[in-house]
C-alpha cells in the first residue's frame, strides 16, 4: 500500500501532466487574469473554444482586488450591466452619481468562476515571456511559458511552449505581450504609444472602440489597448474592461469560425 505522501504526489503529477498535455495546443491563450481576460475567457469558452488563461501571479483578478485606492468597491456604468447579469454579479445603483457600485471581491470571484464554469482553464503562477511566430505570412501561433518563480529567482531556465490559434494580450497597463512583439518582431511594425493621463469619460469609450486584432493570431483587450494606442486611463470604473473583453471574444470567435483548426 502506498503512503499518503506518495499518493498525494502521484495524483498531482498525473493530473497536472494530463492537463498540460491537453494544453499543448489550444484555440485561445489569454495572457492575464484581469477583468478583460476573464470576461473574454467566459464568452469564448461558452462558444466551445478551448481557452486557457495564463496568469503570472498566484491569484486572479488583476487590478480588481485593489478596488478604488484599496477601498473594496468599484463602479461601472449602465453599458456593463448586461455583462454583470451574464456573470450573476450583484450591484447597487447609486442614484446620486448615476453609477452601479459593486464589491471588488465579488467581481473577481464571479468573473473567474464563470469563466471556469464555461470551460476555460485559469493557470496561475505562469509567466508569458515570449510569443511563437511564423512568417510568410506573418502570424502569431502561440506563447512561450515559464514558471513565474524562475525570473523572480533570477535563474536561467529554458521555457516551454503552448500553440494556439489566437493569443490575447490582456496584461493591463504594461501591454507586456505587445511590447515583446514590438521589440522582437520588427516586421510586425507594432509601436506602443503608452497610456495617457486620466480622462475617464473618453477612456471608457475609446478602449472598447480600439479593442482589435493587432496581427493575425494576436489580439488585445483591456488596459493593454490604452497602452498600445496612447489612450487615457479611467481609474476604478470597469465597464470598458468588461466590454473590451466581450468584444475581443466576439472578434476572435468570428475569426476562428471562419478558419479551420
Ligand atoms: O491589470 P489587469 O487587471 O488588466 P485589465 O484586465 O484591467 C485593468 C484594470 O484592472 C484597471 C484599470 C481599469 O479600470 O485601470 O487597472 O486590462 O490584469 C492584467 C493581469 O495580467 C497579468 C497581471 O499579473 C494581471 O493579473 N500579467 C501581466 N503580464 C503578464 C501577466 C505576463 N507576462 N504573463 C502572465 N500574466
Amino acid at each position: 500500500m502506498r503512503s499518503l505522501e506518495e499518493r498525494i504526489s502521484r495524483a498531482i503529477w498525473r493530473h497536472t501532466a494530463r492537463d498540460w498535455l491537453d494544453l499543448s495546443r489550444v484555440d485561445v491563450v489569454i495572457v492575464g487574469a484581469g477583468p478583460a481576460g476573464m470576461t473574454a475567457a467566459k464568452y469564448l469558452a461558452e462558444k466551445g473554444f478551448k481557452v486557457v488563461i495564463f496568469e503570472r501571479r498566484l491569484s486572479f483578478g488583476g487590478g480588481i482586488g485593489g478596488g478604488g485606492m484599496l477601498l473594496h468597491k468599484v463602479v461601472v456604468d449602465e453599458s456593463a450591466v448586461p455583462i454583470l447579469k451574464d456573470f450573476g454579479i450583484r450591484y447597487v445603483y447609486d442614484e446620486e452619481e448615476k453609477l452601479y457600485v459593486l464589491d471588488a471581491s465579488e467581481l473577481m470571484a464571479k468573473l473567474a468562476a464563470d469563466a471556469i464554469n464555461a470551460g476555460a482553464k485559469i493557470i496561475t503562477g505562469v509567466h508569458i515571456e515570449d510569443v511563437i511566430y511564423r512568417d510568410n505570412p506573418l502570424r502569431i501561433e502561440g506563447v512561450v511559458i515559464q514558471w513565474s518563480a524562475v525570473p523572480l529567482a533570477g535563474l536561467h531556465v529554458d521555457p516551454l511552449f503552448v500553440m494556439s490559434r489566437a493569443v490575447v494580450d490582456a496584461t493591463g497597463h504594461d501591454a507586456e505581450v505587445l511590447k515583446i512583439v514590438s521589440r522582437k518582431i520588427p516586421e510586425a511594425r507594432i509601436s506602443i504609444a503608452g497610456e495617457k493621463s486620466a480622462y475617464a469619460e473618453v477612456a471608457e469609450k475609446v478602449v472598447v472602440e480600439y479593442t482589435v486584432k493587432v496581427l493575425p493570431g494576436l489580439y488585445v483587450a483591456g488596459m493593454a489597448v490604452a497602452a498600445l494606442h496612447g489612450l487615457p486611463r479611467m481609474g476604478p470604473i470597469f465597464s470598458s474592461m468588461l466590454l473590451s473583453g466581450k468584444k475581443v471574444a466576439e472578434i476572435i470567435a468570428k475569426d476562428l469560425s471562419s478558419t479551420t483548426s
